[in-house]
């Protein structure tokens, strides 16, 4: 798939691995940040349940490491695809941080929620939040004591399903980055893409679970792949 002809729709799945190399860290790798907590305690509703405490602080040091964070030679290649991209493309991504936007990326879509935001469990409302939630801040619209990180965890809908599902839809091409594969929906976006007759295309360090779903793997990190495969998009 080297020269990549007839392609017009384009859907991008980013996962941890793209940020690795921005210094935020894979969630299944050895040194991955989940090691001091299980998954369920700290990326479930009933782990918040059980210790909200806990879960506040989690994403409290989370947010704060997201915005020491820069973005890396693959957010800003993905931005300049968006840019010069005349055909539809979205970058779904799974990660919570905004590395693509602050790369300059516009077409971006967050299906796990975003670090930087905070959801009211009284009245709904959703806020661009960079400080705590730890120490009980009220909802800016309600008043009530009742923020939560806006991220989706385990057994809860992403978000903009349908937008995801129709853009893969008419997909000419579904490209993954950086994503191990492990956790659904995304994991199977490659096959709905398949069978929308697109092109896939896996970058990624490793091969994912999913690996044999894609037309071609290319290995290695994603601050040399992307900008590589962006240039060969724009050639
Ligand atoms: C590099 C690199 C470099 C490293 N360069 N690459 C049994 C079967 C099937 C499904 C289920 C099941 N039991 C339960 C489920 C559903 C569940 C699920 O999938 N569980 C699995 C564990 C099996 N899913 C859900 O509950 C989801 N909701 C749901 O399904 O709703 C119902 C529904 C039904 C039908 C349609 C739609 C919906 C919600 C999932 C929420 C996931 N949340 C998390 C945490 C929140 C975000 C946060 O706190 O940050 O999201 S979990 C965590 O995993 C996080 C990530 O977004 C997500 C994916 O991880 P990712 O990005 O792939 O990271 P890693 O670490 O796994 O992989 C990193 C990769 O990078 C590796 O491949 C490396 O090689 C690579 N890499 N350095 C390039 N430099």
């Amino acid at each position: 798939m080297r020269r990549m002809h007839g392609i017009r729709n384009i859907v991008i799945l980013t996962g941890a691995g793209i940020s690795a190399e921005s210094g935020l860290c894979t969630f299944r790798a050895d040194d991955g940040l989940w090691e001091d907590h299980r998954v369920e305690d700290v990326a479930s509703p009933a782990g918040f349940r059980r210790d909200p405490g806990l879960v506040q602080r989690f994403y409290d040091e989370r947010r704060k490491n997201i915005m020491a964070a820069e973005p890396n030679a693959a957010h800003l290649a993905l931005a300049k695809l968006d840019e010069a991209w005349d055909g539809e493309l979205l970058i779904v991504t799974q990660n919570i941080d905004d590395l693509n936007e602050r790369a300059g990326a516009k077409r971006v879509l967050h299906m796990h929620g975003e670090g930087l935001s905070a959801w009211c469990l009284a009245c709904g409302a959703r806020h661009p939040w960079t400080g705590t939630l730890l120490d009980g801040p009220p909802c800016p619209v309600c008043g009530e004591v009742a923020l939560r990180p806006d991220i989706v965890w385990f057994g809860e809908m992403p978000y903009e399903m349908d937008r995801i599902f129709n853009a893969i839809t008419r997909a000419d091409l579904f490209v993954s980055i950086g994503t191990s594969g492990a956790v659904y929906p995304a994991a199977g976006f490659v096959q709905q893409a398949k069978s929308a007759r697109a092109r896939t295309l896996e970058l990624n360090l490793e091969r994912s679970q999913g690996s044999a779903w894609f037309d071609e793997t290319r290995l290695g990190p994603a601050s040399e792949l992307v900008p590589e495969w962006v240039e060969e998009m724009l050639r």
